[in-house]
């Protein structure tokens, strides 16, 4: 009894830093119960040391052994007792030829499960189809689940990789994990591979229990030192790290490498020495990596080079690489992410429209690629925005098989910083039926292959996990992980079943703990769309910069072509056939005809596709303008919730997991106030519309920093203008000088919360004093780029607006509120207002 009261006090203080993820394997409740019910010993069959069969028993143990404290011994041929056998299908029906008639088929990497009193038989298509067979059947026991069950599990797709925006050097295309948010890169240093793969094997670990079958590592604008005869030498370390868990390598290329890299003085698909020397280049790979997956390219996109360089067409290009693989069996996915960020015009062209680029690349080539070329389509014809439409690209391959790009790193939805549960979203796009030929054919039946039976098809899913504890920067963003294998194995499964499974395993059982979870992470992609864009406008970071925070004015008067043209009276897109950019025509005939029709085209897309006034009213009877506005302001009163909600978990998990998500919910809470009012601020002064219910440009809790009484700072003017309360904030006068900015408070005596909205740039660490009539109320530092890893910025603007909040506070009447900036570095301690708010209010 007293060891067991023990255990649980240590149990739940035992710090967890994140690094295992949904593979902790922690103590189930009531655990010595089941003991009955579980194998007693693993046998695996065709079990070679570094190999997936040979892993999976060593799971098992692992897994059996912390779930429920006990001790399994691996055993060659049959032992007395229970068991769980491991292996393939083939190796199972060589040691008992009479079994094989009652086996399912499986596909590959499929498994099957039979549970029947203690004995568990795991069997896979392949090796790894065996190592996710008891991976799972690890889950279903860790979720508490013991009892007898049969299953057989085929993946729907076979493509479902992972794709790592890995650079070979920090200080390279952005730090060493271009759009990471969870540290530096896993694989490569300083130009290398780094020798200490530890990390790279664990996430294998981690990609294997939810079916991920290979990993590109490096990024896919690719630098071409990748393939020296060092580097090649380091990517099969890497493989060799990954082999155990089944999973391959995949390799970005740089198009232009044959010069680049070669020598050579050209780089035309079509020149024989070009070809050549590809061809060397693929013998070279495998013959270190005789396993490796294939390649994956980026070419003609913004900046890479590729084969429109020499007038081929993009299937000359993919082909080239897909030649040098037939013999070693490798495949290689080419991006349908091309498109010239320097031709196109807002100004002089109605009708252009970087959404059209990939049809109009693509169409046409659908017969002319190699059989083991997959094309890689990004879920919009955008670029991984809030709300996009599918692209119409996945029906105008029918032979040539595609994989939907999705993107689990959280680019243009909160970097990690805020929460941002993305199932719901891939759910939406995967459901969606695209009617090809007037049938249906939603995106999963054609990325599973079954809509027009290409053999190649499945999933991609931008990662870009870092050497960050918590992988990605966030333990809560890891569900992202989860649920991408899950659905790229499974779309049928719901958001809120692998949600459920993923909590289980991640924070264990606690009812509470689900019901928080649960609220928070369904609530989370509607409400960032709410205080982000609204009506398909796309998000509205500022896409010129880090792609992170509020910045409307970005989108337009630039060749990048995520424009929303947005004037004093009107906004959005005409992509209409009749009107517009045509781009709703790529779509077939009845979805084409739906989003031309600005009466069935859904609110949610409104602004896609139509160029409509402000004033223009919604079918919920709304203006376009006033659902801005009320939008922002509910979205960013849901992100309030989810601090209490979350506080309600103090003492239920681990305190290292609680406190760092607290730290980042309340940072959401407060970040989602900035974009509530930048974007409605924004569209205010264009439109020159009020809010009906008076709230846009109306803080009456507000004391502006600028209006206060300032020693050592000075009123400093806020560009963009929107990312100001007031368009102005305080900044020192020097980078040595204190600032104070001080006054006496209006406001009847009583506890009130205050706020303080203020700067936090990558340029140093200012400090922040609050005080009360000389009280000390708070102090901090201005250090978010260490500890949200969202993109660093050294602007004062949305990306770096923050606020600091201190409950409960007493003052008096005539009180003086009073804070002390002292400036570090290129640091200016800015503050932009102080917010003075009766308990529990928000403004
Ligand atoms: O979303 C954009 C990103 C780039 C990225 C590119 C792509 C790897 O901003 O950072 O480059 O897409 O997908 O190729």
């Amino acid at each position: 009894m007293r060891s067991l009261l023990w255990l649980a006090v240590v149990g739940l203080a035992v710090a967890e830093d994140g690094l295992a993820a949904w593979l902790r394997y922690a103590r189930v409740p009531s655990a010595s119960r089941h003991l009955g019910k579980l194998p007693s010993a693993v046998v695996t069959l065709n079990a070679t040391k570094g190999y997936p069969v040979h892993t999976a028993g060593q799971e098992l143990v692992d897994g059996i052994g912390g779930l429920f404290g006990k001790k399994l011994t691996v055993a060659k041929s049959k032992p007395k007792g229970t068991t769980a056998t491991v292996g393939t299908v083939s190796a199972y029906v060589d040691k008992n030829p009479s079994a094989a008639k009652g086996l399912p088929d499986l596909v590959e990497d499929g498994f099957y499960l039979k549970i029947s009193k203690g004995n568990v038989l795991i069997l896979g298509q392949n090796e790894r189809g065996a190592l996710y067979g008891a991976f799972h059947y690890l889950s279903v026991i860790a979720q508490g689940n013991v009892s007898d069950f049969t299953l057989t599990s085929n993946p729907d797709a076979p493509v479902r990789w992972v794709n790592q925006w890995d650079n070979m050097q920090d200080g390279g295309t952005h730090g060493s994990v271009e759009r990471g948010y969870g540290g530096d890169s896993i694989f490569f240093w300083d130009g290398h591979i780094r020798e200490d793969l530890t990390r790279a094997g664990q996430y294998a670990r981690l990609l294997a229990s939810i079916g991920i079958n290979a990993v590109v590592a490096n990024n896919v604008n690719a630098n071409a030192s990748i393939l020296t005869p060092e580097n090649m030498d380091g990517l099969a370390r890497i493989a060799d790290v990954f082999r155990p868990y089944g999973v391959q390598l995949g390799v970005s290329l740089n198009f232009a490498a044959p010069q680049l890299l070669g020598g050579l003085d050209t780089f035309d698909p079509l020149d024989k020495t070009v070809v050549n020397w590809w061809q060397g280049i693929a013998d070279n790979l495998y013959k270190r990596i005789p396993d490796m997956a294939g390649y994956l390219v980026k070419a003609n996109s913004e900046g890479q080079p590729g084969p429109m360089t020499y007038n081929r067409t993009l299937a000359d290009g993919a082909n080239l690489f897909a030649r040098t693989l037939q013999p070693h069996g490798g495949i290689i996915l080419f991006r349908a992410f091309v498109y010239d960020h320097r031709s196109l015009n807002q100004t002089l062209d109605w009708k252009a429209d970087r959404a059209n680029a990939a049809v109009d690349y693509f169409d046409g080539l659908d017969d002319k690629f190699e059989d083991n070329v997959v094309i890689q389509i990004k879920y919009g014809p955008i670029d991984f925005q809030v709300r996009e439409p599918v692209s119409p690209l996945f029906t105008h391959l029918r032979r040539t098989g595609a994989t939907v790009e999705l993107q689990i790193t959280q680019e243009y939805l909160g970097q990690q910083a805020h929460v941002v549960y993305l199932a719901p979203m891939w759910k939406e796009l995967l459901d969606f039926d695209l009617r090809v030929d007037n049938k249906p054919s939603t995106l999963k039946s054609i990325v599973s292959g079954k809509r027009f039976g290409q053999k190649l098809t499945g999933y991609a899913g931008v990662v870009n996990v870092g050497t960050n504890t918590t992988w990605l920067g966030s333990h809560l963003a890891m569900s992202n992980l989860y649920a991408y294998g899950k659905l790229a194995w499974d779309p049928e499964q719901t958001s809120t079943g692998i949600l459920k499974e993923w909590t289980t395993l991640t924070f264990g059982h606690d009812k509470l703990v689900h019901d928080v979870i649960t609220k928070i992470s369904m609530e989370s992609w509607p409400a960032y769309e709410d205080y982000s864009g609204n009506l398909g406008i796309q998000t509205l970071t500022d896409i010129l910069l880090g792609h992170y925070g509020p910045n409307p004015g970005s989108q337009d008067g630039n060749p990048w072509g995520q424009w929303t043209r947005a004037d004093n009276d009107t906004i959005g897109m005409d992509r209409t056939v009749w009107n517009g950019t045509g781009f709703a025509g790529q779509y077939p005939p009845e979805i084409a005809a739906m989003y031309e029709n600005i009466e069935t085209t859904p609110d949610n897309l409104l602004l896609w596709f139509h160029h409509v006034p402000y004033t223009q009213k919604l079918k919920s009877g709304k203006t376009v303008i006033q659902h801005f506005y009320d939008a922002h302001y509910k979205g960013s009163s849901t992100a309030q919730t989810f601090v209490t909600l979350w506080e309600k978990l103090k003492g239920r998990i681990d305190k290292e997991r609680y406190e760092h998500v607290l730290f980042r919910l309340i940072y959401q809470a407060g970040h989602s106030l900035v974009w509530r009012d930048s974007v409605n601020q924004f569209y205010f002064n264009k439109s020159g519309i009020p809010d009906e219910l008076g709230r846009v440009g109306n803080h009456k809790y507000r004391i502006e920093a600028e209006k206060m009484e300032l020693k050592g700072y000075k009123s400093y003017r806020v560009s963009p203008f929107e990312a100001a309360s007031g368009y102005h904030c305080v900044v020192t006068e020097t980078n040595s000088t204190v600032g104070t900015a001080t006054t006496k408070l209006k406001v009847p005596s009583g506890k009130y919360d205050l706020a303080v909205n203020y700067y936090d740039m990558a340029l140093g660490n200012s400090t922040w004093e609050l005080f009360v009539d000389r009280k000390l109320v708070g102090k901090w530092k201005g250090d978010l780029e260490y500890e949200l890893g969202r993109a660093p910025s050294p602007y004062i603007d949305g990306q770096t607006a923050a606020r600091k909040t201190f409950r409960g506070v007493r003052v008096k009447k005539g009180s003086e509120l009073k804070v002390v900036g002292r400036p570090d570095g290129l640091e200016p301690a800015p503050i932009d207002y102080i917010s003075v708010l009766p308990e529990g209010t928000v403004d």
